[in-house]
């Protein structure tokens, strides 16, 4: 085997050592996981009704609840959490921030001024409740 062979070969056998790696190598798993302190944060839309309606979270954890509220009806104006003791006006056509931390797992049910329009809040023990709201909200809020 001439020299030149031997540097072709030994440079396939590198890279084919590098693919075998870098296909089946142990993975480098990110352990960055989301800090507790982060609040969980869901949009809702705010207009004749909730959407969601249902939001569910995690227990323990600091929640944020940003209200688009995209109508000008009286009905919406406030929201009301009772259970927390939390009233909010809601600005018309802007994003209002309610945040609280829902220390037990349970229901936190909240509606408009009128006791009209109603959604809840359930939170649940474990990460499950959080992963649940990936992905829902609407292009409306800023
Ligand atoms: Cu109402």
């Amino acid at each position: 085997m001439s020299p030149i062979d031997a540097v072709v070969v030994g440079l396939s056998v590198a890279l084919i050592a590098g693919e075998l790696w870098f296909f089946l190598g142990p993975r480098r798993v990110s352990s960055v996981r989301p800090s507790r302190t982060m609040p969980q944060e869901i949009k809702v839309l705010v207009k004749g009704g909730y959407e969601p309606d249902t939001i569910t979270v995690e227990a323990g954890r600091p929640v944020r609840l940003l209200f688009y509220r995209d109508e000008t009806a009286e009905c919406s104006a406030r929201v009301i959490f009772e259970s927390l003791g939390i009233e909010k006006e809601l600005p018309a056509f802007q994003t209002t921030a309610v945040d609280f931390n829902p220390e037990k797992p349970g229901d936190y049910p909240f509606h408009c001024g009128l006791s009209v329009l109603h959604g809840r809040v359930v939170a649940q023990v474990g990460s499950e409740g959080a992963r649940a709201n990936l992905g829902k909200g609407h292009a409306k809020h800023g």
